[in-house]
């Protein structure tokens, strides 16, 4: 019998829009052809795991439905009629009408739209260097991170914290508002090796009883929006048990005193009522943090995805500064990383040529700027022209209602470039096809852990794709846009980058493929000082002064609470509208990403909304019948399956399927809203009320 042929397998980054950025070794058949992925094993964060769906990669990037050429729009917008042009025709009429735009409305007339669809950073960012050459409008990135990353700088003052790797040292590990078995499921291989090492307990929260907190020793379904409230009372525990490290509080952070005071009202019978969990889960969680030092606080997204996120995030962070967690290995707490690489990237989006008069405006509000609200608009022109890339807002945005409204304008000029036929796409006038990571060089950097490495190119597109950096460089030469980087190879600006960054040169990081860029313990766990001229942890936030990176000062940020609380400004259920929903993500479905590969189409089956069977039978609500969920945004249909592990009045609906898949062809985030929370702006996805009818 013949040995088994091996492939060959080469070295790359996951590129798609997860804190988990995981190192892959990928086969490579031939010239164009992937075959498994794997995750790898050398990369001490990625550990050899990675998700299902990039396992499978193959299926993605070989797909029967890619865009292979450029399209331009026959039928009416969103009729999906289009017929194939080459790169040139395409080039010419972009460029045509543009310049035709910018000359009758001006260059803030034209918005380029983008977002996360792959993370590295010469295709990702690259399209601002065109914006700020051509002075186009700018765009205000909102609709991830700001609630979270704002809420956790609001106490350190940085978005880094203690080493990932080291929730194998810790004795207890609390993963908060993030489903990490579907979203970045490399928590779950350092959390669970610490339990079989160490005995160490694993706490998980969510407002439903996720697959995380099945591997949970004590798992919380705590209602939405509620979590300040918990950590509250778990703080106020923690002074009455003596279980507050005095000295470190005294040594290292603002207003001790005054903040214990504050808690002495926040206690577990408060909270209990608040959230919906029992005295003695409170108790329980309370003593588990308080007896064990070596607590790491792994605080994810999902719980910031609400109107009072910030507050929510920044009082989970502070239950560390009361135990003291921080000192030890092990202990602390943790959301990104995104402040250790000091990268230099004025080459990369072009700096040097950014001009702060020129408008930005919302991407969580792109229907009501599609639509001309005022406001969103800020007070300028409307826009005439959109250009999108590595985004898919007709399906991922709040407001779909606006949304659509905003694409369907007939003095829209919509440009597309992207993988496949999305939602988006089928709105565009002229669609391009994109390569794919595998096609084509780029950076990447960990968010949920401390690597960068590269991603080089490793075969030839299919088609006539194109990376979104030539797209970015070929148009900047048509629209005679100025800079030296439009003139540079993707390779060119990634070892301009490193270099200027100090991370040695792009050779050096071929031999090596990642860098570990952990900052010492010292840093890490901020022991001399935190992110503050005083080093101190804070308490009392000045929440409109937190050093988030372009925070612009947005909704009731003068009503935020001074010191940790349950502030109280949820959508909350109303008679109207009696439901609480979330729109929770989807194990096989990356945001909007793999709703169009058949494995993890089949394993997530058709857009669903999990309901308690009590609520349901008050509604005489069958398992899987097809109810309607509406708001004053507007309705939505899809099948309601029973589910026991969530509060009464409580709904979610898992994943953003394409609006065709759902029954009356209208997405989930029609029902969410874009209203602009405290401090900086953001979406609140998962803080919605809603009514619900059987039909
Ligand atoms: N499989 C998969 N992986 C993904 C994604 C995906 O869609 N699917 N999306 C990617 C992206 S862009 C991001 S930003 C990350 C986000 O990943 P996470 O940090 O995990 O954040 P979310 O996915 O928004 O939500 C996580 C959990 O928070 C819960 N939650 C909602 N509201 C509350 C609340 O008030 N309190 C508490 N305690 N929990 C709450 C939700 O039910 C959900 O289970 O994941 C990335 N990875
Ligand atoms: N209901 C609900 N809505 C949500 C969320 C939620 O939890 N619930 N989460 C929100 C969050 S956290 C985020 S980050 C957003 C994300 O929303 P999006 O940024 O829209 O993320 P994706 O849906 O993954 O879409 C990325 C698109 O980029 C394309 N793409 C990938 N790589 C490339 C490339 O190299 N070039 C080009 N040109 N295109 C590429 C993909 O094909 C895909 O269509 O969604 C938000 N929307
Ligand atoms: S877990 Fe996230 S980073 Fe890792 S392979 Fe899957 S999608 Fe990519
Ligand atoms: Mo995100």
């Amino acid at each position: 019998m013949n040995a088994p042929v091996s492939i060959p397998r080469k070295n790359t980054i996951c590129p798609h829009d997860c804190p988990s950025a995981c190192a892959l070794e990928v086969e490579v058949i031939d010239q164009s052809t992937i075959g498994r992925v794997y995750g790898s094993k050398e990369q001490t964060y990625t550990a050899g795991v990675i998700c299902a769906k990039v396992a499978r990669y193959a299926e993605r990037n070989h797909h029967p439905d890619r865009l292979l050429y450029p399209l331009k729009r026959t039928g009416p917008k969103g009729s999906n009629q289009f017929e194939r042009i080459t790169w040139d025709e395409a080039l010419t009429e972009i460029v045509e009408r543009f310049n035709a735009i910018e000359a009758e409305h001006g260059s803030e007339a034209i918005w380029p739209y983008f977002y996360a669809g792959t993370m590295g950073l010469v295709n990702r960012d690259g399209i601002n260097r065109l914006r700020h050459a051509k002075k186009y409008s700018g765009f205000y990135s909102s609709i991830c991170i700001n609630l979270a990353w704002s809420g956790f700088i609001a106490g350190t003052g940085k978005i880094m914290g203690p080493d990932p790797r080291e929730m194998a040292q810790s004795d207890c590990v609390v993963i908060w508002g993030t489903n990490a078995v579907a979203t970045q499921v490399n928590v779950m291989t350092h959390a669970v090796n610490a339990r079989k090492s160490r005995g160490a307990k694993i706490i998980a929260i969510d407002i439903y009883r996720t697959a995380t907190l099945d591997h949970a020793d004590l798992a919380l379904v705590v209602k939405p929006g509620s979590d300040g409230a918990l950590a509250c009372a778990v703080m106020h525990i923690l002074f009455r048990d003596n279980l507050a490290d005095r000295d470190y509080l005294a040594r290292s952070t603002d207003y001790p005193n005054e903040f214990e005071r504050h808690l002495q009202s926040k206690t577990p019978e408060w909270a209990a009522a608040l959230t919906g969990l029992t005295i003695d889960e409170i108790e329980s969680f309370a003593k588990l943090v308080g007896e064990n030092k070596r607590t790491f606080f792994r605080l994810g997204y999902g719980f910031s995805r609400q109107r009072n996120g910030a507050v929510n995030m920044h009082a989970a962070s502070c239950i560390a500064a009361v135990t003291g967690a921080w000192q030890y290995e092990g202990g602390g707490a943790f959301h990104n990383n995104g402040a250790i690489y000091h990268w230099r990237k004025s080459l990369i989006e072009g700096l040097d040529v950014l001009d702060p008069k020129i408008r930005s405006m919302d991407q969580s509000q792109i229907g009501r700027v599609l639509t001309g609200d005022k406001t969103a608009l800020g007070g300028g022109v409307p826009v005439k022209a959109i250009f999108v890339q590595n985004t898919n807002p007709m399906s991922v945005a709040p407001e779909q209602t606006l949304v659509r409204k905003g694409f369907e304008r007939e003095d829209l000029f919509t440009v597309v470039h992207e993988q496949f036929m999305t939602d988006t796409a089928k709105m565009a006038d002229i669609v391009l096809p994109a390569t794919m990571f595998t096609e084509h060089d780029d950076l990447y950097q960990g968010g949920g852990h401390q690597y960068l490495g590269l991603g080089p190119k490793l075969i030839d597109p299919p088609g006539e794709c194109r990376s979104n950096h030539d797209l970015i460089c070929d148009l900047a030469h048509r629209l005679n846009a100025q800079h030296k980087g439009f003139d540079m190879s993707a390779r060119e600006i990634i070892d301009w980058t490193l270099q200027h960054s100090g991370w040695g040169t792009l050779e050096e990081l071929e031999t090596k493929k990642f860098i570990d860029a952990q900052p010492p313990f010292e840093d890490a766990h901020f022991t001399k000082g935190f992110g503050w001229k005083d080093g101190k942890f804070r308490f009392k936030p000045d929440w409109p002064n937190v050093p988030f990176r372009g925070g612009r000062v947005s909704g009731p940020i003068h009503a935020m609470p001074e010191f940790p609380d349950h502030w109280d400004v949820s959508e909350n259920a109303t008679d109207a509208f009696p439901f609480r929903l979330a729109t929770s993500p989807a194990r096989n479905y990356l945001n909007s990403t793999f709703t169009e590969t058949t494995t993890s189409k089949a394993r997530e089956g058709e857009p669903t909304v999990l309901i308690h069977p009590d609520d349901a039978s008050r509604q005489a609500i069958a398992d899987q019948s097809y109810v309607t969920l509406f708001n004053q945004r507007g309705e939505v249909r899809l099948k309601a399956k029973y589910f026991n592990g969530l509060n009464r009045g409580v709904l979610i609906a898992e994943s953003i399927w394409p609006n065709s898949a759902y029954a009356d062809g209208r997405g989930i985030n029609t029902l969410v809203g874009a209203d602009s929370p405290a401090p900086f702006g953001g979406a609140a996805f998962h803080d919605n009320s809603v009514g619900l009818r059987s039909s």
